[in-house]
């Protein structure tokens, strides 16, 4: 490798942060994990622990525990800290049944949620991915609960809730939109009505799980480059890059590290902010977990293996980093 200067240190001179979207048990419980967290990212999302259904065991009661760890942390590491999300249809709280409440009620109740979320960390969440996923994969608005109870107005109205209590930048985060898709085109329409309503947006979260298809650099620069037209901040959020078990590659090491390095200078060049992997090691990677994981897809999908050492997608994404 031609540096011998940490990934952390290499994007901070090009003004990209690069994080991990991670969860509070390896944080609390593996020295290695901490470290490689502070010396090596200048980001940091907690993965599950600020969404309704971890952060709510009642309706009544909030558990802030794990998301307090994970944001303490990024504070006390002078990282950027990315909140993620304050609407979702997914994780909701086992207690939570629509059926309980009328339409206004449900809006009361969102509205509440963001608000004390939100809240609570103003000044110490950099960015919030304040909608998840509300563009489906045909390009239409998803049919969530919110949709059914709030209308199609409920993503703007979550993003005005968020602006009335929290500073932080305010991002629409979605999968399937990186490249030049039907769907990013979706995204694209509903952020610039948003963006012509007057609706406080910021920037759009480009997940990016890589997972067997590999979305074309070139056309994610397009689709950057548009966006960042639109006047929004783009940022990868969750980046990892596995393969479709019926077609693994014959090194499948370098085609990652080849995919990661493309991907960041893309990055780079086209106006990112962020670039955040979607763990810190693989061994703490969502898919181990991910129901079609190992029936359909397989590989290590992130920077560090199991054991914390750099792998050949972390020298890519250094080389692609470190000023020429
Ligand atoms: O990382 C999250 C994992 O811990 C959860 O079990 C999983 C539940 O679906 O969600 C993972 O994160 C999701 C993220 O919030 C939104 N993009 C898709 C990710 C995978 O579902």
């Amino acid at each position: 490798m031609t540096t011998d200067r940490v990934l952390r240190e290499v994007a901070g001179d090009r003004g990209l942060h690069v994080g991990a979207m991670i969860g509070p048990e390896p944080l609390r419980t593996e020295p290695r994990h901490r470290r490689t967290l502070a010396e090596e990212f200048s980001a940091v999302t907690p993965g599950s622990a600020l969404k309704m259904g971890p952060l709510r065991p009642s309706r009544d009661t909030y558990d802030l525990a794990d998301a307090d760890a994970i944001v303490d942390f990024g504070v006390e590491h002078d990282m950027y800290v990315r909140g993620h999300a304050l609407v979702w249809h997914r994780q909701l709280p086992e207690w939570f049944q629509p059926w309980d409440y009328t339409d206004d009620q449900l809006r009361e109740f969102l509205r509440d949620h963001v608000h004390t979320v939100a809240g609570r960390y103003h000044g110490r969440i950099d960015a919030w991915d304040v909608v998840n996923e509300a563009v489906a994969d045909d390009g239409s608005l998803r049919e969530t609960v919110w949709y059914d109870a709030l209308g199609a107005d409920y993503v703007a109205d979550a993003f005005r809730w968020a602006s009335e209590v929290s500073d932080a930048d305010l991002y629409y985060n979605d999968y399937g939109c990186e490249a030049l898709t039907e769907k990013a085109d979706a995204v694209y329409d509903l952020l610039a009505d948003l963006l012509d309503r007057d609706v406080p947006v910021d920037g759009v979260g480009l997940q990016l799980h890589a997972l067997g298809d590999r979305p074309d650099p070139e056309s994610i620069r397009e689709n950057v480059e548009r966006f960042r037209d639109l006047g929004l901040d783009v940022q990868i959020t969750e980046m990892d890059v596995a393969f479709d078990r019926e077609d693994v590659p014959e090194d499948p090491l370098a085609v990652q590290a080849d995919y990661y390095r493309e991907v960041a200078e893309v990055c780079l060049e086209a106006g990112c902010d962020a670039l955040v992997v979607a763990g810190v090691s693989d061994a703490n990677s969502w898919l181990r977990y991910f129901a079609d994981f190992p029936e359909n897809y397989t590989g290590d999908p992130l920077l560090f293996d199991e054991r914390y050492r750099p792998k050949p997608a972390y020298d890519a994404v250094v080389e692609a980093l470190a000023e020429d």
